[in-house]
């Protein structure tokens, strides 16, 4: 039960927690893909599968490759990877009925998925997945660098599809047509260009099946919010998934300065594991060039008043201004003149973020809790999110900030150490909420835990 900040009577100990990741893993792997949660998502999502596989690694590396397998294998012909690889599960809504996929020429015929994508993180994996392969035995690292001579053309292509499709405007931002494609889904980052969303009468009717899964309805989005998220649907399956038609119809369109700071991250990290198999050095200096036009975005994005990027609504010309945690983007892949950076970061350790004294554990909330926008319990609108604190934590460590990066761990560590790997956390009291054993959430913890840095 949890009593107050700071007091929460359950807290296990390192190994008990890498035990019990270990099983939430288990128990949510049907053999070839592990589903994002037991019952709230009993299906393979695009950026969890990244994660996941990380978390595997440290399990069974044919294990984590085979989870990288299963999401490529569902990539379309035209390079995308889909956010989501359909089980034959029926209890999650839109399945594949309702995104239809079939109709676009360019979706795999033997596997069901959904029609848009979400952040490039994959290359990450890839080369984490490397990482501690080559920590372990000779035989894990042949198998991982094996599996990264197969996998790095596919994830050339995918970098590609977005560097061709995804970076419509002069901003440079990787655009995104969907508030899913973020992952962040009902971020008030998404708000102003939702309010333009206006779902037409002929939008079919539907049945929603999450909300049976949570104790509290307001830990998800409102209705309101689900009317536009099957609007966009709508309006992508009436032009057959075509991408350039999907940008050009899509009534949300917006540059989003998180997906671009992950791209930037990821192409390098990519052209990184390419130069050292062997690959093609000018697909590895088109990687660099897209990871330098995309953190030349996140740089160029930052409000002068406040330091922090923003996002931009492409639609109607316009930059948004939400506290959220995608405003440290820049620290994701700099960029950033060092003043400027040193100032950002002293942002996020201030009393609006990370160093806000009410807080459980010391990491960021996905809203600024002095934002009126941040609500502490439901979903992307304040909750804290283990998966994104160690995405912060990995990239300060390659960024080469030793301690901001174990800081990031130790209270990630923290966060989670009720043992429940909930899929976001009330940043005061730590409550767990939304699905527990989210499986990201687990194998984030097997790195925070095993990880070698
Ligand atoms: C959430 O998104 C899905 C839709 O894609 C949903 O709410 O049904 C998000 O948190 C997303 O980032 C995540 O990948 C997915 C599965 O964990 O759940």
């Amino acid at each position: 039960m949890i009593t107050a900040a700071g007091d929460r009577d359950i807290h296990f100990q390192p190994a008990r927690l890498v035990a019990k990741a270990t099983l939430v893993l288990r128990d949510n792997d049907t053999g070839t893909l592990v589903t994002a949660a037991p019952k709230l998502y009993p299906h393979m999502w695009s950026w969890d599968a990244a994660f996941i596989s990380i978390g595997l690694a440290y399990l069974d590396v044919s294990r984590a490759v085979t989870e990288l397998s299963t999401l490529l294998d569902a990539q379309w012909d035209d390079g995308m990877i889909p956010h989501i690889v359909f089980t034959d599960d029926s209890n999650y809504f839109p399945g594949p009925d309702r995104w239809r996929t079939d109709s676009a020429p360019q979706a795999p015929a033997d596997v069901r998925t959904s029609g848009i994508c979400q952040p490039p993180v994959h290359a990450i994996a890839l080369r984490r997945i490397v990482d501690i392969a080559r920590k372990t035995s000779q035989a894990d690292a042949e198998l991982a660098e094996r599996f990264a001579e197969r996998a790095w053309p596919a994830l050339y292509r995918w970098h590609r599809w977005i560097a061709r499709h995804r970076m419509p405007d002069a901003s440079g931002l990787v655009a995104i047509v969907h508030g899913w494609e973020s992952g962040m889904d009902n971020s008030p980052r998404w708000d102003e260009p939702y309010a333009a969303v206006v779902p037409g009468p002929d939008l079919p009717p539907y049945v929603r099946l999450d909300l049976q899964q949570v104790n509290d309805v307001g830990e998800r989005p409102s209705s309101d919010e689900y009317d536009r998220y099957l609007w966009l649907i709508e309006q992508m399956r009436r032009v057959n998934y075509q991408p350039d038609d999907v940008v050009r119809t899509s009534s949300f369109l917006v540059g989003d300065v998180f997906t671009t700071a992950v791209f930037a991250l990821a192409s390098d990290a990519l052209a990184e594991v390419g130069a050292d198999l062997g690959c093609d050095p000018g697909q590895i200096g088109e990687l660099r060039t897209w990871a330098a036009r995309a953190r030349d975005a996140v740089a160029d994005s930052v409000d002068p008043e406040t330091g922090m990027a923003r996002d931009r609504d492409i639609r109607r010309g316009r930059w948004l201004t939400t506290e959220s945690i995608a405003g440290f983007a820049p620290l994701l892949c700099g960029g950033l003149p060092g003043d400027v950076e040193k100032q950002l970061m002293s942002t996020l350790d201030g009393t609006n973020w990370s160093g806000n004294p009410h807080l459980l554990a010391a990491v960021p909330p996905s809203i600024s809790p002095s934002s009126p926008d941040f609500d502490s319990r439901c979903y992307w609108r304040g909750p804290q999110w283990p998966v994104i604190i160690w995405l912060f934590g990995w990239a300060f460590e390659q960024r080469d900030w030793p301690r901001h990066a174990s800081e990031f761990r130790a209270q990630g560590v923290h966060l989670v150490s009720d043992g429940s790997f909930g899929e976001y956390y009330e940043p005061f009291t730590g409550e767990p909420l939304g699905s527990t054993n989210q499986s990201w959430t687990a194998a984030v913890v097997l790195d925070w835990l095993c990880g070698v840095w």
